[in-house]
């Protein structure tokens, strides 16, 4: 697929062994190149993207293949001459959706890094023979793992034994011979800031302006549910294109347009509805798994909609999304005290990592782009460094961000509640009813997700089975059979 909207690449497998057995889940064009090699060294990347070739630069000894996507249209270039000038800091200086390969000489060293969050996942193995391995989906490496070294800066990816997944924030530089280095490109920021509330209402819009910018390109859709979040960023791409499409969907079971109607006519966005089954959102599952490489059942409950959503938007398109503002606000935390509110921040800015909830592949395997520009580094840091008191202020959850979008919404959006798009699409209560249907005890609805969600990330991750070949209802059953769920 040819589409300026897509990045050159959307997923790789570099591998200093030559073409391995690479399944990739991304569905584009799909190349092999050579990125360096003699004799021993050789080094191939099997490339998926909308212009395989132009994820790669290459110069001197060097050759750097950029999967996602840099501010200010940098392609593989512009990190080869950062890389070239600051060797494996440039990762600290880059902003980005990103992962990148660095290919040094025939092969004998090799540098990898993630963004500031890990949002374009990246698992490498590097086996006591000296061969490396890198590939954004886990599934991939499954079996080259069995004779995996140690790496620092990576986690062992569960049920893979020997493949690790770099942490987000990360560059590791792995010596074929041996040695490894890992370094922090960013961390999770620890202190708060006390800033004026007017200040930081600014400084809210503004920043998510920036990001909105560098990751507007055509044909985009904004996926609104017509709460604060995505409604904001519809508005803030409304304010720098002149014009918004957005689509919203919802279930037999529970929907929220009219609410997102609501925003749609203010901002004069071309609109679409897009109605299904809550069945067929379930039924998304074993993509989901396949897709995130994670079993976390809550994700996996978030992501089931838009998973199902995404099936409907046109390939070669892009997404902005509106998710992920809740984890730096703490606008998942209703009803707690005032107190807790930062202790709770702080707990999921340190669980996100390895979650993969902002996973390009969820979309990569449709042709579609995400974005999520709450996650964008700049964002993040001003979301996250806020003092408490800013995100929840008179009583009113993420305060700061629906005091930055006043002037551009309708107040109803402004002040709307906080519903999630597992509980606004019925997802969440469908799947638990299905449980209950099942003869699975109210107490244990939860346990029985976690193994269901489990069980079929043995089979599609860890298994290499075909996630559309998983079937969900012999899945439950087994698990329903297997464990004690009923008493
Ligand atoms: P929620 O915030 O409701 O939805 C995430 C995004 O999905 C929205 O911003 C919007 O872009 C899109 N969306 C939601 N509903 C619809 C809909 N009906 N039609 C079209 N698009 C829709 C969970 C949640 O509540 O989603 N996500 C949280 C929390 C993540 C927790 N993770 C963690 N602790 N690591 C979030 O922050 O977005
Ligand atoms: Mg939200």
């Amino acid at each position: 697929m040819t589409s300026d909207a897509i990045p050159a690449a959307v997923a790789c497998h570099v591998s200093t062994r030559g073409p391995g057995p690479t399944r990739l889940s991304a569905r584009a064009s799909e190349e092999t190149l050579r990125l360096a090699g003699q004799a021993r060294w050789q080094v191939d990347a099997t490339v998926v993207g909308s212009a395989p070739q132009g994820a790669v630069a290459r110069a001197g000894d060097l050759a750097v293949l950029l999967v996602g996507e840099i501010p200010d249209d940098g392609g593989p270039e512009a990190v080869l001459r950062l890389y070239h000038d600051l060797g494996p800091w440039a990762f600290s200086e880059l902003a980005g959706r990103f992962a990148a390969v660095v290919v040094h000489g025939a092969g004998e060293r090799v540098t990898v890094s993630v963004d500031h969050a890990g949002t374009v996942p990246l698992y490498v193995v590097h086996t006591w023979d000296g061969d490396i391995d890198v590939a954004t989906e886990a599934k991939v490496l499954a079996g080259l793992g069995d004779r995996g070294r140690p790496l620092p800066g990576t986690d062992e990816v569960p049920g893979l034994r020997g493949v690790r997944r770099l942490r987000a924030g990360t560059c590791l530089t792995v010596q074929a011979s041996g040695h490894s280095r890992a370094r922090d490109t960013w961390t999770v920021p620890a202190h708060r800031e006390r800033v004026d509330p007017d200040a930081a209402v600014a400084e809210v819009r503004a920043v998510l302006e920036e990001a909105v910018a560098w990751q507007v390109r055509e044909p985009m859709t904004t996926v609104l549910s017509g709460g604060i979040d995505s409604s904001a960023v519809a508005a803030t791409v409304r304010a720098h294109s002149g014009r918004v499409a957005t689509v919203t969907m919802g279930t037999d079971r529970s929907d929220e347009f009219a609410p997102a109607s609501l925003v749609a006519r203010h901002l004069g966005a071309r609109h679409t509805q897009v109605s299904t089954t809550v069945d067929s959102v379930l039924a998304e599952l074993p993509f989901v798994v396949a897709l995130t490489e994670c079993a976390d059942p809550a994700v996996n409950e978030y992501l089931l909609p838009l998973a199902r959503l995404y099936r409907e938007l046109p390939a070669g398109s892009r997404v902005m999304t509106g998710y992920g503002a809740d984890i730096p606000l703490g606008g998942m935390h209703r009803g707690q005290a005032d107190m807790a509110l930062e202790e709770l921040i702080v707990d999921d800015m340190s669980t996100f990592d390895g979650l993969n909830e902002l996973s390009p592949n969820l979309g990569s395997h449709l042709g579609l782009w995400t974005s999520h520009p709450y996650w964008d580094r700049a964002v993040l840091q001003r979301l996250t460094t806020l003092a408490a008191g800013l995100k929840r202020r008179e009583g009113i959850d993420k305060w700061v961000l629906r005091q930055a979008f006043a002037d551009a919404l309708p107040a109803e959006t402004v002040s709307r509640p906080k519903l999630g798009i597992h509980e606004g699409s019925g997802t969440t209560s469908h799947w638990s009813e299905v449980l209950l249907g099942r003869g699975v005890a109210a107490g244990r609805v939860q346990a029985a997700k976690a193994r269901i969600s489990r069980d079929i990330y043995d089979l599609v991750v860890a298994g290499g089975q075909e996630p559309g070949d998983v079937d969900l209802g012999a899945v439950t059953t087994a698990v329903v059979a297997r464990e004690e769920l009923t008493g």
